[in-house]
């Protein structure tokens, strides 16, 4: 008899397409079907069908304090019961944006959005506006959502010219955005060469986490800051990952390079849909309706997303970054020497709550060494992890999240379930 997860995903796969909402759900990278998932609480989830999984995916990021954290639960519902959207301006949204400000001081004016891909577009759209100019220089492998500009791949060639990475990206949207691989100031600088004049920003994730997890060499941050200098560039830091994650004031808190925009989403909403995008006041009253460039959004500042996002930022202002930073050093550790002793090649990656075991013995510091791994290997890792209740990031060029409600029975688990796994 099928479970409830396969009876599920036969429904969903008629009606959805892939029978999700979000590609990498799917789990195809894995080798295996999804799970539906019925209810989530700290560190943990249950399936439809009752198995338990410990949680290193925590909703991408977001869940940073654990799933159904009481007081983000209780902020979220008090807000619900004052109505879910006005469509007009409320407190919650100036209480949220003046918190944001407050932990992230660059961001000196913000605006709320309702997903991390469309404050990424917008923050580009915002450097266009401002420069006066056409091209966008991105990094191999760093992803920024779902919009045209960012959906290209390397073309044929040194000069990395990009070409469309899906079908429906017409060639003209694609030749705009240039390439240069991760942690390569040299290759930035030769893209300045070259097209200098017409970019109007660089927008990298100051740590990869969309090719497996990728620390910035020592200097890369301050080199792009040097080189959007010099070339009267914008400097755009996508921190949807990173942002109140490696440290409260995100990656620019952790490295101290100041960029000119900032754009967030996952924890800013505490598992409620908000994005955001903000910077120099300058650069933000260019913003519709204070400035020309136009960008809107039927949800954004919603109340009841505003309430959990308040909430979140609140508590995780009361926790030790540096103490989950040691566990999660520890614990990726252990699961890395556990996978050695199996006689399995494998390059840990680790920065604060973020972690990605490449089942690889090359260094990982970009999208062409990340792609040296063994991805068969890690999809039969994550099958027998799954198995034994332990939900890891359905694909190795993904990241592992922890949070602040993992507990050493969590850990400890996971753990005794990577040494039973069979490679
Ligand atoms: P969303 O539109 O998915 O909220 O955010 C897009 C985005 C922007 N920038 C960075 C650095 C991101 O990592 C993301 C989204 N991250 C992926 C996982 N790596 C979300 C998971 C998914 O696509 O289902």
């Amino acid at each position: 008899m099928s479970s409830k997860s396969e009876a599920l995903f036969a429904r969903a796969q008629n009606v959805m397409p892939g029978g999700v909402n979000s590609p990498v759900r799917a789990c195809k990278s894995v080798g295996c079907d999804p799970v539906f998932i019925a209810r989530a609480a700290g560190g943990r989830m249950w399936t439809v069908d009752g198995e338990e999984l410990v949680d290193f995916v925590m909703s991408w990021g977001p869940m940073l304090l654990g799933h159904a954290n009481p007081v983000v639960e209780a902020a979220a519902m008090a807000a619900l019961k004052n109505g879910a959207s006005y469509g007009a301006p409320c407190p919650a949204e100036v209480e949220l944006a003046e918190m944001i400000r407050g932990i992230m001081p660059s961001m000196e004016m913000v605006r709320m959005v309702s997903s991390g891909t469309e404050a990424t577009m917008s923050a580009v759209r915002l450097a266009r506006g401002c420069t006066n100019r056409p091209r966008v220089l991105k990094f191999d492998g760093c992803y920024h959502g779902h919009s045209d500009g960012f959906l290209v791949s390397a073309g044929s060639g040194v000069a990395t010219l990009s070409i469309p990475g899906t079908p429906g990206v017409p060639d003209a949207i694609a030749d705009l955005t240039l390439l240069a691989p991760y942690n390569d100031l040299d290759a930035v600088a030769a893209q300045f060469k070259a097209h200098g004049p017409e970019i109007a920003c660089v927008i990298v994730e100051p740590i990869a986490g969309n090719v497996g997890l990728i620390e910035p060499a020592p200097g890369f941050l301050q080199g792009l800051r040097r080189l959007c200098d010099e070339n009267g560039a914008l400097l755009i830091f996508d921190e949807v990952i990173s942002g109140f994650r490696a440290s409260l004031g995100g990656a620019q808190g952790r490295y101290g390079v100041k960029p000119d925009l900032t754009t967030l989403g996952k924890i800013i909403g505490g598992g409620f849909p908000v994005g955001c995008y903000g910077g120099r006041r300058e650069l933000m009253e260019q913003v519709a309706p204070s400035g020309p460039v136009y960008q809107a959004g039927t949800l954004s500042g919603n109340p009841v997303a505003m309430a959990a996002g308040i909430a979140t930022l609140s508590e995780l202002g009361k926790r030790d970054y540096a103490a989950l930073e040691t566990r999660t050093r520890d614990f990726a550790g252990e699961l890395a020497s556990i996978l050695r002793a199996k006689g399995r090649d494998v390059t840990l990656n680790q920065t604060a709550s973020l972690f990605t075991l490449f089942f690889t013995k090359t260094p990982v510091t970009d999208y062409a060494t990340s792609k040296t791994q063994d991805t068969a290997a890690y999809g039969a890792f994550y099958r027998q992890m799954r198995a034994r209740g332990v939900n890891l990031a359905p694909s190795g060029f993904e990241c592992g999240f922890t949070s602040f409600a993992h507990t050493d029975e969590d850990f400890e688990r996971a753990l005794a379930a990577a040494r039973a796994v069979e490679l």
